[in-house]
């Protein structure tokens, strides 16, 4: 295996909606880069990325899998990452761990949901992309919609840098615009065959390459005066116009085929090596910019070996033969095998272990990672996915992770005694896993909730609780996670004052709550003046405030979106405690959220049912009787997409209503989308539910 060098590195993500072909798309990348001998599928469950069982009979990815190979000199990493909804935390932190993606596109099935939220990270991260046409083979199918669709719905320019060579079953490969000739795959072998264009498509080839040309042309004035005087572009200057304009996010250079069939594959490793950035190329348009984790002063880095090692974590494995995996993205130095380094998230040291480069599940041992490389580092103790590990002497703090928080919450019971501790040490390391899920444990209920994205995410990891460590576990109908928060500002005053004989207690401070904008959280002002609270005490006071706000006057739900400060208040030299200011805080919240006209939030989902023509009316009418509001409705090819945002409380059962709807015909994809008010009709019941289910725990 070839030694990498951060120049001639390519670590890129396979991205889309489910079911676009990423993992088909990947396995036959491995395949014609040489790494495997043979293509596996997703149909027989035999990929190298999808190698959990969980995946193998889904048929669909659940976590990202990293597949390492080689293609002409050059070192790829390519991410091959989750399509569903559920996911989207797993595919959003691997596009923070490359420097490129391929963006996968169904010539059947159009842009969905999924893929213009992926598309908003892309864009976040400015992440020079690549498109690829998928399943040209497949009857009706044609890559020209496709890419108009595609265009019109993410807002990008695609140049396309191929044409297919026939199409549907006939479809044989694909010529290359650039470089001015065809390939085809070879029967039975890896080996692509380099043929002349076919006559039949010279006139074809000549307009699309007269359009690639222009379409690099514009985006440079050099070249633009280059193609005017002289009518064309060189063959090296159309390719340094396209890796200019890919690197600064002008267009994205388009390559059709078919995954199963291996169609257009090495036309795409070419493009790939060619357009996308290595690592250094990357620095220079997202230079590598962190904190010093203890001053918080800036702080950057070069992509380059020789500069102090830093990287970023972007998954965690818990694996049963080989222990905990960190998966990690080397963004400056050289880190070695068993060597010591600081975790800047946590602030722990860390010893690591052995580092491997991966293959879906094989880990090859190697001694060293140099800036740019994406390997695993062996049995460390406290990194978790999202953190950044440095160089202990020059520590570096990069951007930690925002994910949306988990929305769907089950109750769960373990099915026998035996598995209570099964249960929860299982979860706990399959939160560990992933980020996006949420196990707790009510130390006074004893109640077990699990929370995920969706039902899919949730079943999955009951699955996997199975699997991996045995437990199995009875789930409740999933709970609506409430929240509250204020209308108005109010002030109050929480006053504690107690004399018991010797040493009393007094607290003393004046509260102002005030509203903020949904999805704000909360903060915490500090605006006492001449010390009327010790400056010493206004943390009591801010933890006595954060207490509180677990269980709102309402109905006992978190409190969000608000501000509270502390503006006034006294104290008493010998009777004043943290105790007793964290207690006033909290008396004082109670009585301040009393009078700022509290109301109730609930979780709306935005939600896509893809359904048949005819079903379109009645499922429509369903969405609007379960407190929807319909947002658009779209036709995909004999099928119709519908948007809508629901409350979650009204989707709880869906699935079954689908079903009968459509005849099993439908389906739907859910996801969280903000909190709304509660209407006021339901305000009462849902108090009332709560607080019967609460006293029902209590007993
Ligand atoms: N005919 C045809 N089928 C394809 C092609 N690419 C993928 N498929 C099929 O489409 C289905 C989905 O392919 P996957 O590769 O699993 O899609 P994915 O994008 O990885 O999906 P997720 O992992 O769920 O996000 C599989 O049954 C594939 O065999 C193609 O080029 N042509
Ligand atoms: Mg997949």
């Amino acid at each position: 295996m070839r030694q990498p060098r951060t120049e001639t590195i390519r670590n890129i993500a396979l991205v889309s909606y489910t079911g676009a072909g990423k993992t088909s798309l990947g396995e036959a990348l491995l395949y014609t880069a040489g790494a495997i001998p043979a293509m596996g599928s997703v149909a027989s469950g035999t990929t190298v990325s999808d190698y959990e069982p969980e995946e193998m009979h889904r048929k669909i990815s659940v976590s990202s899998a990293v597949l390492h190979c080689d293609w002409k000199e050059t070192t790829l990493n390519l991410v091959d990452t989750p399509g569903a909804l559920s996911f989207l935390g797993e595919t959003q932190t691997a596009l923070r761990a490359v420097d490129g993606a391929v963006i996968v596109l169904g010539a059947s099935s159009g842009v969905r949901t999924e893929l213009e939220k992926i598309w908003n990270t892309i864009k976040e991260l400015r992440l020079p992309c690549l498109l690829f046409v998928n399943e040209l083979d497949k009857e009706r199918s044609a890559w020209e919609p496709a890419l108009e669709g595609c265009e019109k719905a993410l807002g990008l320019k695609g140049l396309p840098v191929v044409l297919p060579i026939g199409r549907e079953s006939q479809l044989e490969g694909v010529v290359d615009l650039v470089g001015q000739v065809a390939y085809r795959p070879a029967r039975d072998a890896n080996k692509v065959l380099q043929a002349s264009i076919p006559s039949e498509l010279t006139g074809p080839s000549a307009e699309a390459r007269k359009k690639l040309v222009e379409g690099v042309a514009e985006t440079d004035d050099q070249l633009v005066e280059k193609y005017l005087a002289d009518g064309d572009l060189s063959r090296d200057d159309i390719m340094r116009g396209l890796q200019a304009g890919t690197l600064a996010g002008a267009f994205v250079p388009v390559v059709c085929g078919s995954a199963v069939r291996n169609i257009g594959t090495s036309a795409l490793l070419d493009a790939l090596i060619a357009y996308l950035p290595s690592p250094r190329e990357r620095a220079t348009i997202s230079p590598l910019a962190g904190v010093h984790p203890h001053t918080a002063e800036p702080v950057t880095r070069q992509p380059s070996p020789s500069d102090p090692f830093s990287g970023y974590v972007f998954k965690t494995i818990i694996d049963p033969f080989m222990g905990r995996l960190t998966y990690v993205r080397v963004l400056s130095g050289t880190l070695a095998s068993d060597s010591v380094f600081y975790n800047s998230t946590r602030k722990v040291k860390e010893k690591g272990g052995h580092l491997f480069h991966i293959l879906g599940k094989k880990y090859t041992q190697v001694p060293t990672l140099c800036a740019g490389e994406v390997a695993a580092i062996g049995k460390l103790k406290d990194t978790q996915t999202g953190d950044t590990i440095c160089d202990e002497h020059s520590p570096i703090l990069y951007p930690g992770l925002h994910l949306a928080k988990p929305v769907m919450s089950f109750a769960l019971e373990p099915k026998s005694k035996a598995d209570v501790e099964k249960v929860s040490l299982g979860l706990h390391k399959l939160v560990e896993e992933d980020p996006t899920l949420e196990f707790v444990r009510n130390q006074e209920t004893k109640e077990m909730i699990l929370s995920g994205m969706g039902q899919l995410h949730v079943d999955i990891t009951f699955e996997k609780l199975r699997r991996k460590y045995g437990a199995e576990v009875n789930i409740h109908t999933p709970k609506v996670p409430y929240k509250e928060t204020i209308r108005k500002t109010a002030q109050a005053q929480g006053k504690y004052k107690k004399q018991t004989g010797g040493h009393g207690q007094y607290g003393d401070c004046w509260l102002q709550l005030d509203p903020l904008p949904r999805g704000a959280g909360f903060t915490f002002e500090n605006k006492i003046v001449g010390g009327a609270i010790p400056r010493n005490f206004v943390p009591a006071v801010e933890k006595g405030v954060v207490e509180a706000l677990h269980e709102g006057s309402l109905a006992g739900f978190p409190v969000v979106d608000l501000r509270v400060t502390v503006y006034d208040g006294s104290y008493h030299t010998v009777d004043s405690s943290e105790m007793s200011f964290k207690i006033a805080a909290s008396m004082g919240f109670k009585k301040a959220m009393e009078a700022a006209h509290p109301v109730l939030l609930e979780p709306v989902m935005s939600v896509e049912v893809t359904t048949p023509d005819e079903f379109v009316g009645a499922v429509i009418g369903d969405l609007n009787s379960r407190r929807g509001r319909i947002l658009g409705v779209t036709s995909t090819g004999g099928a119709q997409s519908i948007k809508a945002v629901v409350p979650l409380a009204e989707m709880l059962k869906y699935t079954p209503s689908l079903n009968s709807l459509t005849g099993g015909r439908g389906t739907y994809l859910m996801e969280f989308s903000t909190y709304e008010e509660v209407p006021r009709e339901h305000v009462t019941r849902i108090i009332e539910e709560h607080k019967t289910a609460k006293h029902a725990v209590a007993q």
